[in-house]
């Protein structure tokens, strides 16, 4: 058996669209009303998978849901015309791009009976996401159908908020060993909502059958998210046993990183100080919402959003920091402009699952050539553009549904994932 970390990206759907919907995600407010490029959107996320193959690191895809989605609007009493505005862009929301609050996941190593487990995440908090997790079980449920490996859990019961995996880090002498598992979760965020609830956090430690004792509950300042940290994973990213998180953070750092040296001696915590980089300008360059890789000739790579580089604070202190001789060796940016307009980095487009791909279904598992083809079909068939004001356009819609059946019916799977 060979355990890998797989980065599940979040293929950009065909409705992506700039509507403002995310409080306290400051792009999301910045570009409301914008027009998006939704075929644009999805090639960039493509290359960016394609970036994590070269690097010799296996990759799989989740689709994109079924939009507009008529179920949750029907459970309204409305339907895409008549619904107003609001509404309308929730249900047409191509949210569930960003994979990585799709499910938190626990590796098989930390769990006491042995499987991997992943509980898709309820996202209550923000109405457009609130109704992905149905799609989003079904898609679980077969990827990892194979019942020894994997134990899916159902959402958490509102009203305690989960948004998956952006909220949570795991740290190891490397990915195949036990780990710590750390939850994020926050409580007040000055005018913003804290989106991730400890009594969420604690039921899904529960469900994974985490060891106590290597289970971490962290609260993230509220400082942090009244700048803009809707997710803890906009300041904070580990990898095996390297944290790289911003100074402003966490409410008690100080405890944090004394429990976490306690229970991995070889711990490295890479913490950015707030002189050289404020939380403002982490925000904005999304410093920390970097896909932080293990390279296969040894060190890390930081996979980082172009925006990272324009910011002459942050990339001084990425140079700085990559010349010092510590873990992170090498600095790759990928364009997601798109993507990132919404809030979304590269480390939100993703959900890390550690696991044998060998056990995992592999239509939801990409290579270079499989990837050639769904660039194909989303160059023939995602819109160029849209305005929020054409999101009741029956043409538009007509032409996002059939890029959907298109995909699914050429990934083979169709009859499992039709609404
Ligand atoms: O939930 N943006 C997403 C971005 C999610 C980023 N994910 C992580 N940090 N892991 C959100 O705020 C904006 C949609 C809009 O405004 O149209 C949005 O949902």
């Amino acid at each position: 058996m060979t355990v890998r970390e797989i980065n599940f990206d979040g293929l950009i759907g065909p409705s992506h669209n700039y509507a403002g919907l995310s409080l306290g995600n400051l792009a999301s407010a910045r570009n409301a009303g914008t027009v998006s490029h939704p075929r644009a959107a999805a090639l960039q996320g493509i290359e960016k998978m394609r970036t994590n193959l070269q690097l010799g690191i296996p990759q799989g895809i989740f689709l994109p849901q079924w939009r507009p989605d008529g179920r949750w609007l029907s459970a309204l009493g409305t339907n895409i015309s008549d619904a107003e505005p609001a509404i309308r862009a929730a249900a047409m929301s191509a949210s569930s791009m960003w994979a990585a609050n799709a499910a938190t996941v626990s590796p098989a190593a930390d769990a006491s009976d042995g499987r991997t487990h992943l509980t898709v995440a309820n996202l209550v908090t923000m109405p457009h996401r609130s109704h992905e997790w149905p799609q989003t079980l079904a898609q679980l449920k077969i990827a990892f159908s194979d019942r020894d490996a994997f134990v899916i859990h159902p959402p958490v019961p509102a009203p305690f908020g989960d948004e998956g995996a952006a909220n949570h880090m795991r740290l190891s002498e490397n990915h195949a060993c036990r780990g710590v598992e750390i939850f994020a979760y926050g409580q007040s965020g000055g005018p913003f909502p804290a989106r991730q609830h400890l009594e969420a956090s604690k039921a899904i430690a529960r469900l994974h059958c985490l060891d106590p004792a290597r289970t971490l509950f962290a609260m993230q300042s509220e400082e942090a998210i009244a700048a803009g940290a809707f997710h803890n994973d906009v300041v904070a990213v580990a990898n095996e046993n390297v944290l790289f998180a911003h100074e402003k953070a966490f409410a008690d750092k100080e405890r944090l990183y004394t429990d976490l040296q306690a229970l991995l001696p070889s711990i490295q915590i890479i913490e950015v100080p707030d002189r050289s980089v404020s939380l403002a300008d982490a925000i904005r360059s999304y410093l920390f919402n970097a896909q932080l890789v293990t390279l296969a000739e040894g060190g890390m790579a930081l996979i980082l959003p172009t925006e990272a580089r324009n910011i002459a604070s942050v990339w001084d202190w990425l140079e700085q920091m990559t010349s010092s001789n510590g873990p992170i060796r090498r600095l790759i940016t990928v364009d997601i402009r798109q993507s990132m307009a919404n809030g979304g980095g590269p480390a939100c487009l993703r959900l890390r699952v550690v696991a044998d791909p060998a056990n995992i279904d592999p239509r939801f598992l990409v290579n270079e050539a499989k990837l050639d083809d769904i660039a194909d079909i989303v160059s023939r068939y995602w819109p160029e553009e849209i305005t929020p004001g054409e999101l009741a356009d029956t043409r538009l819609i007509a032409q996002i549904e059939q890029s959907w059946l298109t995909l699914v019916d050429h990934l083979q799977l169709s009859g499992d994932l039709i609404p």
